[in-house]
């Protein structure tokens, strides 16, 4: 009984670990004349320890920033940020008035319902990469 008790101790310090599960990853749909765009998503922490988004890729931007929008002198303003807490147990959500995942310098126009590769990388879960679809703001 007690080395049971122990090993399950044991294993349980070791396997502490944050487990990330993207969900529902989108695209904004922007006129073809726009140089810019975003990615929203929930980004969920299912493992018992915090992670912390650090940076991004996507497939269509040469610029991939993480973003929050700050209310400035009356004004929605976005601002970079360096890395955003994903709590063990807890989700974040980007979306838009909110964090976002900024495309920056579109190298061609998105076409909504087509998918766009994202990859969100994770102080210690690494890389993760999804398909986000491509829609109108309000378009589900
Ligand atoms: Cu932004």
């Amino acid at each position: 009984m007690r080395v049971l008790a122990l090993l399950i101790l044991f294993f349980g310090f070791a396997l502490s670990k944050p487990k990330i599960i993207v969900e529902d990853p989108w695209v904004r749909a922007v006129p073809p004349v726009s140089t810019m765009s975003a990615a929203f998503m929930k980004v969920r922490n299912a493992g018992d320890e915090d992670d912390y988004l650090i940076g991004a890729r996507s497939e269509v931007s040469k610029i991939t920033e993480i973003h929050t929008t700050v209310m400035e002198d009356g004004m929605m303003k976005m601002r970079r940020v360096k890395e955003v807490k994903v709590p063990a147990g807890g989700l974040v959500e980007f979306k838009p008035m909110g964090k976002h995942i900024m495309l920056i310098d579109l190298k061609r126009p998105l076409k909504a319902g087509e998918k766009i590769r994202i990859t969100l990388i994770f102080k210690k879960s690494g890389e993760i990469t999804v398909e986000a679809p491509v829609r109108r703001m309000g378009m589900r």
